[in-house]
Formats: structure tokens, sequence, C-alpha cells
């Protein structure tokens, strides 16, 4: 019977700002499950979206449309993403799914009734951007320790999921499957920032979060959005449904590959979880590392600061999806972090792409057409160079499955690409173009060429899950038979058979001219940006209005003589305005840009004549002007020359 081979990626945030760095675990899920294909293996691979939670709650509430229209639209431009990168998921699974809704309403219902879920009270501090809990000495200066943004304490009756009755099997399971979680060092971790303090019960429901799945046993409360994203594995596989055959079939998973950041939701509270449910562990959860820009972890708002090309869309527009997957799989050692600059991206492109790969590949056929008519040479027995360049190919497969093996891509393609170089310098050594001159050599001429005809094939079929459009186009410019592991035998190719000349497979880029069209093409973006600043319709000109209306505005010098922030408020400060004889209190939106100390002694232009309204409940008897950037920067407008406080602004 095949072995079957179930791999995941986390489900993603819908969050819209993807680039280069979240497209990294499932580029590697999609090589790993295309692999395991290719030996034969039955394979499931699941991706999708995490949707529920606070922060789309409050994301949609603040565009004022419902979470499923904030939504779907984002989930149909992360799909497209995948599209683009060529990601063969078997199933994409939306947390909004009704068969996930029901799955999930059902585990909740067996942990209620084991006793392994009981109601109580919560009281601890919330990252709504991380959607997770911590308790007071796990913050870090009073942030949340993973991201270090503002955290607010948040009580509220909840369910409980007796976790720390776990703690001592969780320990167990590392001591007794070392391969449970990897790399090594995500172990200690774990062990010591978690576990060996023992574990406290986790809060698993809320009642002050709507968009979530209602538990069954007590409506007011939704799950906790991380119990309803980790059963994404198992839901999508029809775990407590009528038909759970996928289950059976594919339970437990071979590999969660998740991001450094999310291990402890993985090897801890999911083991957890199943643990209660009688249900298997996966075989391995690996945690990877970082595409970092500066230092840092790549992030939509790093980004902004640096010249570097991060948007998916956009480098495999340019680029194609082969280069976007190549660069991903090849250049970040698995396990660690990484460093991103679209300059290294080209380099590695350049130098293993167009000159090794795409330079064998014209060279091989150009030599084809030009003595062999393009047809696939008569051979005879190997001899000299060809016997250590067949061995590499014979023990290529071996090689690379090892390393596949340890998932470790960027090995298995510095393998392949050793094959790859040493054709290149197999070339140089046996002088096709020399022995072409000698009609007594053709013989040895035809054995050159097909030795290279068959490295050719032979890298292409293994270089398919890395690189899977390039390798089509290879592998049927040959004419190559598609099997399998089958393929991968020296010596398929039939000779007379007519292969076809290709354009180069990846044409060579001018570095430095290419970075100055990146550069470019970001600042027409930065442009495009400022003309919609967040992303906003362009501002419409208003239409052309009477001086009698302007009139009607009556706008004031004012000078500020106290001023502090509004309580509650991080955006407001509360200003009084002395505007000639009178005193009022101003209430404005620049908090970000101005401290209260600076603003004493400022000469501002004042709005006068707007009613008068309460903004967090602090009275405002005017607007003081100011100018905004595209980049949503403020600067406050003032007189240029000294004038008195009162002066008429017209
Ligand atoms: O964490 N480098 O979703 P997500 C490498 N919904 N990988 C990166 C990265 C970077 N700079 N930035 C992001 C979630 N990623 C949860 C998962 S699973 C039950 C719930 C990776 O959209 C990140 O590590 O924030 C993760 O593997 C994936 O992108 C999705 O992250």
């Amino acid at each position: 019977m095949a072995q079957k081979y179930y791999i995941t990626t986390p489900i993603y945030y819908p969050s819209g700002n993807w680039h280069i760095g979240h497209c990294y675990t499932t580029v590697i899920c999609d090589a790993l499950a295309r692999f395991h294909k290719l030996k034969g293996e039955e394979v499931f691979f699941l991706t999708g979206t995490d949707e529920h939670g606070q922060k789309v709650e409050k994301e949609a509430k603040s565009r004022g449309i419902t979470p499923r229209a904030f939504i779907d639209p984002l989930v149909e431009r992360l799909q497209d993403m995948w599209r683009l990168l060529d990601i063969g998921y078997d199933r994409f699974i939306r947390t909004t799914d009704a068969d996930h809704v029901a799955c999930v309403q059902r585990i909740y219902q067996k942990l209620y009734e084991s006793g392994d879920i009981y109601k109580s009270e919560y009281s601890g501090y919330y990252c709504t951007p991380c959607e997770a809990f911590w308790t007071e000495a796990q913050l870090a200066g009073g942030k949340c320790p993973d991201c270090g943004r503002e955290v607010t304490l948040q009580k509220e009756e909840s369910y409980f999921f007796r976790l720390s009755k776990y703690a001592p099997r969780i320990l167990k399971l590392y001591e007794d499957n070392p391969g449970f979680l990897s790399p090594k060092s995500r172990v200690n971790e774990m062990v010591n920032n978690f576990l060996k303090a023992g574990l406290t019960d986790l809060s698993v429901s809320r009642t002050t979060v709507k968009w979530g799945i209602p538990l069954p046993f007590d409506e007011k409360h939704t799950a906790y959005v991380w119990i309803d994203a980790l059963s994404n594995y198992i839901s999508a596989l029809g775990y407590l449904s009528e038909d759970d055959s996928l289950y059976r079939k594919f339970w437990p998973a071979d590999l969660h590959l998740v991001g450094k950041e999310i291990v402890r939701f993985h090897a801890i509270i999911w083991p957890a979880i199943l643990m209660a449910l009688g249900e298997p562990v996966p075989h391995e959860i690996y945690g990877h590392g970082w595409l970092l820009i500066g230092g840092e972890k790549l992030s939509k708002s790093k980004e902004n600061a640096r010249p570097e090309l991060t948007d998916p869309y956009e480098l495999v527009k340019r680029y194609g999806a082969d280069a976007v997957r190549y660069y991903l799989l090849r250049e970040i050692p698995f396990g660690s972090d990484g460093e991103y600059t679209t300059e290294r991206f080209l380099k590695r492109i350049n130098a293993d792409l167009a000159n090794d790969l795409g330079n064998l590949v014209s060279r091989t056929q150009a030599m084809i057409v030009q003595n062999f008519d393009g047809k696939v040479p008569p051979h005879a027995a190997p001899e000299g160079p060809d016997g250590e360049l067949i061995s590499m190919c014979e023990g290529l497969f071996k090689r690379v499955d090892a390393d596949m093996g340890a998932l470790n891509a960027p090995d298995a393609l510095a393998d392949i690409f050793a094959v790859v170089s040493r054709a290149n310098k197999y070339i140089d050594e046996t002088a096709p173009w020399i022995l072409a001159k000698d009609a007594a050599k053709r013989e040895r001429l035809g054995t050159v060429l097909y030795t290279l005809a068959e490295t050719v094939r032979v890298c292409a079929v293994l270089l398919k899950p890395f690189l899977t459009q390039a390798t089509e186009r290879i592998l049927r410019s040959f004419g190559a038979e598609n099997d399998g592991l089958e393929s991968l035998t020296f010596g398929r190719l039939r000779e007379g058979s007519q292969i076809e000349k290709l354009p180069p497979v990846f044409p060579r880029m001018d570095i430095p001219k290419e970075l100055a069209e990146v550069e470019k093409l970001l600042s027409a973006k930065k442009e495009e940006n400022k003309a919609e600043p967040h992303g906003a319709a362009p501002a419409e000109a208003k239409p052309p209005v009477g001086f009698e209306d302007f009139t009607k505005l009556e706008f004031k010098v004012g000078e500020v003589i106290a001023c502090e922030k509004v309580k509650k408020s991080e955006k407001l400060l509360h200003e009084t305005v002395k505007i000639g004889g009178e005193v009022r209190s101003v209430v404005s939106g620049i908090a970000k840009f101005y401290s209260p100390e600076e603003m004493v002694g400022k000469k501002v232009v004042v709005v006068t004549n707007l009613k008068p309204v309460k903004l967090c409940g602090v009275l405002s008897e005017g607007m003081i002007l100011c100018a905004e950037d595209g980049e949503g920067r403020i600067s406050l407008i003032s007189p240029e020359k000294f004038v008195e406080s009162g002066a008429t602004v017209r």
C-alpha cells in the first residue's frame, strides 16, 4: 500500500498585507508535498485561513461592514497568491466553513462532557494582534512578550481547558519522541519558558467576542480563536463527522510546519487538546525561522522604510513563480532566520537558474540541434568523465530523499545543483565543439551529448517539486516521459527522438539595471500611496463654492496656553487656547505628532464658529488647522510672522 503523507501550513490571518515572508511556510510545504507525490505516496496538503476573532471583528466594524464582507475579498486575494506561486494544496480550509464550525462545536462538546472544559472567571492581559492571553508575569515591560505591543486587562466569565493536567504528559512526549518538535532549540524554549514552571489552565471561550464559533453548551460564549484555528488540522479531514474516512486515513499528521513564533500553540496547546480528545498527536512539528529585513522580522510596516521589493504578487509578475520559489527554498538555511534583500534575490536567481541551469539546458540543446538535427544522438559505452557524472545522477535521488526527509530543501537543491555544475564542467572537459570538427569522433560526440541530455532530464525530474514551471518546459522539450521515480533511471531518453530547442529558460538579468528599475517601481508605488492616504479612495476634487459660502467660516489666530492628553485616548490632545480676549477649550487629534509640552506657546489657526462638540467627554469649541501629507503625517498651520492672538485669518 502506498505510504501516506499529511502536511499542513498554519492557516493565515486575513490581513491582506502579505509579503514574501508569508510565502515561506507554504512554498516549503508545497515542495515537500510534491516531493512525496513524486515518490508515489498518497499526499494530503492542507492550508487555509484563520478568520474569527477580535481583530477581524474590529477591522470590519471600523469599515462599517460585516466581518464576512471584510474577509471574503482577502481570502480570494490569498488564494490568488497561492495560484500565482503554483501551490498545489488538496484543501483550502476556511474557519468559517460549515464543516469546520460543526467540528469545533463537537470538539468543545466532547471536552465539556469529559470534564476537560469547565466554567470559571478569566482575568488576564490580552494582545489583540496576536490573539493571545498573558499573565502579568509573562508580560515584557508591560507589553506583549511576542510582538511588544500594548495589551489590555480583560475580566470575564469564561470556560477553561485543563491544560495544567497535561504538562507532565507533554514533557514525556518530548522525552519519548525526540522527533516530535524540531529544531532542538525549540524544545528547550518550550521546556524552559513554559513547561518547567507548570502550565495554568487555558481560557478557551469569550463572551466579549461575537465573531467566533458559539459554544454548543453555552451560546453566549464563542470559541477562543486558537482552539478554533488549531482544530482545522482535523476538521479538514472530517473528524467527528459522519464521513471521517480522510481522518482515519491521514491522521496523525506527518508534519505541521509553522513559523517559530507560533510553536507554543502547536507544541503545547495542540497536543494537550488531542490528548484530552483521546487522539494521537502529530508526528512532527517544525518551527522554521523568519525572513528578516535589516535584522528584523519582515513585516509590512518595516518594509516601507526600506527600498526592498517584498510584494509576492509583484515579484512573481516580474521574475516568475519559479524564481520566487527557488529563492525561498534555496537561500534561507532551514530552521534559521535569513536576511532578505532584492539584490540577494536577483544574485541567487542569476547565479543558479540563469547561469548554471539555464546555460546547461541551452548549451546541451543547441549542440544537439547543431550536430544531430535536434534528434537524441546514438551513443556508445561511457568513458572518461562520463562515469562520474552518470554515477552522480544515479545517486542523486537518494541524497535528495535524505535531505527532504530532514525537511532540508536548501541542501536538496544544493545537491541537485552540484550535479548541474558538474555537468557544466563536463562540457568544458569533453569540449564537444572540438569533437564536432572531427568526423571520426562523431560517436564520442553523440555519447557526450546523450550523457548531458540525460543529466538535464534527471535533474529536471528531481527539480519538479521546487521549480514547477521551468521543469515542465524542459521535460517536454526533451519529449521525456513523466512517470515518477521510474523516470530517474539514467538512459531512458530514446535515440532518434526529436527535441525542441527552448528559448532561455531563465534569462540572465543585468542586476544594477534591474535594481534601478525596481527602485523606480517602488517610488512610483510610494507616489500612488501618497495620492491615496491609508489606501482610501483618491480624494475627489470638491466642487467650487461661492465666496459667500467661504465667508460663512470664521478663522482666527489663537495661542495655546495649556495642553494635556485626553484620558482614554491615544490620539487626542486637549488645548486651552487664548483667542484675543477669549479663552476656549479645543480638542484635536494630533497626540501622535505633538506632545502637550510642545504645544504650549504655539500660535495656531482656529476655526472659531464650528458648533461645539464633546470628544471623549471633553468640550471642543473650535478646530485647530493642520496640514496632512500623503503618509498621514500632520503639521500645524502657524502664522509666518508675529501676529497677536485674535487676529482674523482670511
Ligand atoms: O500565525 N518570515 O497566521 P499568520 C517567515 N493564523 N515566515 C513568516 C514571516 C516572515 N517574515 N511572516 C509571517 C498565524 N510568516 C495564525 C496561525 S495555525 C492554527 C494559526 C509565516 O498569517 C508565519 O510564521 O500570522 C506563519 O507560519 C505564516 O506566515 C502565517 O502567519
